[in-house]
């Protein structure tokens, strides 16, 4: 990495760095193919594809049972960070609940209720990316909201990863599948002799799994289309280099085609951060992971002339993650209106949402901060409105709805009202 000025950005520069998607096209295709043999085919598809992508023969599809033995034989330090995390996020989700409500203006009694969707399907990624942390995210908004009926699937393997298991658990989630990758989506999505079709089907995958939500969408809900992990830290000259590099550093952990941006006024920063991000990847576990990522194009530590101009670049990018290490951080979040999960000051690391505030780290990436934000109670409700009106109110309201109706040519609306009136 090396610092770049904002300003000088060129086309393909400007491009790499906002035109960040998950990638999906290549693998469209394929995805379609498979989940058509879902439909078709049911079970008999899914133990076909674990046999042929994951190499497990697979009896029961359905392993709910296991996760609570997992559970049970998990140890107590990772048992307990699992329990503490999910009473956190529990408790940043309840706040979320919507109220029905009902207000009378005018002799016109109007509401808006609120009620959970039956059923959703989660997914929990499984090999390297097998995060028992993203099982909670998944789960717990879909039960804090009052969902009946919610499903994890996850990928058949010889072993299954058991903190995933465990966490699935803890969440309260009612069935569990091992079934992985755009198989997996189809089946919560279609249902399958054991798996039962999900109105919703939610939670972050490789592009195999994000090619089959886009597949699905239209006849399940869905929440977004997910890709790599992104991180954008927003940074004047107060910032400690060694802060803002050790986020960069942890979220290239995750993927090679992460994202990790800087944007700071000061030169002599950015200058630190680079040199920072480059000792701290040294010796990492995860180091050609970290490299690649913060090698790719989408990665950047750039240099603006004012935070003015780095600010602008911080709505433009509309981040998954964004950090803001600045005397007046307040003031700077103002002015971004597009991010999805926003952390403030020196102490307040992404990994900490990542697990354990108890925000919800399932994100919207690829500038869809722009218009949504990540999984909440809200993904999993649906409102209804309510009306209920007084003789006198409809009264007041017929001229304007007869006038409107026979401007639209529908006589028969006009008359529904006026019917109302005849004695
Ligand atoms: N930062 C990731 C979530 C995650 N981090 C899971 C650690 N485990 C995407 O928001
Ligand atoms: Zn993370």
């Amino acid at each position: 990495m090396n610092v770049r000025s904002v300003q000088a950005l060129g086309p393909d520069e400007r491009a790499a760095l906002f035109d960040r998607d998950a990638g999906v096209d290549a693998v469209r295709d394929d995805v379609s193919d498979i989940v058509a043999q879902v439909r078709q085919e049911g079970d008999v598809a899914l133990r076909r594809f674990a046999s042929e992508f994951d190499d497990v023969e697979v009896g029961n599809v359905d392993i709910t049972d296991a996760a609570e033995r997992a559970y049970e034989e998990l140890d107590g330090d990772v048992r307990d960070a699992i329990e503490h995390a999910a009473d956190n996020i529990r408790s940043f989700h309840e706040r979320q609940v919507p109220e029905d409500w009902r207000e009378t203006v005018d002799g016109r009694e109007l509401g808006r209720r609120f009620r959970p969707l039956d059923s959703a399907g989660v997914y929990a990624p499984g090999g390297t990316a097998a995060y028992p942390s993203s099982a909670l995210m998944g789960v717990i908004p879909a039960k804090v909201a009052g969902v009946d009926h919610v499903a994890v699937a996850t990928p058949p393997a010889e072993t299954i990863n058991p903190v995933t298991l465990a966490a699935i658990h803890v969440a309260g989630a009612d069935a569990v599948y091992q079934v992985g990758g755009a198989q997996a989506i189809a089946a919560l999505a279609y249902g399958t002799e054991t798996v039962s079709a999900t109105d919703i089907v939610v939670g972050p995958g490789n592009r195999w799994v994000t090619a089959a939500k886009a597949e699905v969408r239209g006849d399940v809900a869905i929440d977004f289309l997910a890709g790599p992990s992104e991180i954008l830290v927003v940074a004047d000259e107060t910032a400690d280099p060694d802060l803002v590099a050790a986020d960069l550093v942890a979220q290239a952990e995750h993927d090679e085609n992460a994202s990790v941006v800087a944007v700071t006024d000061d030169e002599t920063l950015a200058e630190a951060v680079v040199e920072a991000v480059d000792e701290q990847a040294a010796g990492r576990e995860r180091e050609a992971v970290v490299r690649s990522a913060l090698d790719n194009d989408a990665s950047a530590v750039l240099h603006a002339r004012s935070m003015s101009e780095a600010v602008l670049f911080a709505e433009e990018y509309a981040a998954e993650h964004l950090s803001i290490q600045a005397d007046d951080d307040e003031e700077l979040l103002e002015r971004i209106p597009s991010a999805g999960s926003v952390f403030l000051g020196p102490d307040s690391p992404v990994a900490a949402g990542d697990y354990a505030t108890g925000t919800n780290h399932v994100l919207p990436t690829g500038g869809g901060a722009r218009v949504t934000g990540g999984l909440s109670v809200d993904t999993f409700v649906r409102s209804t409105t309510v009306q209920r009106l007084s003789h006198d109110a409809l009264a007041d309201l017929s001229e304007t709805i007869t006038t409107l109706a026979e401007a639209e040519g529908l006589e028969a609306h006009a008359e529904s009202v006026r019917k109302r009136f005849e004695d």
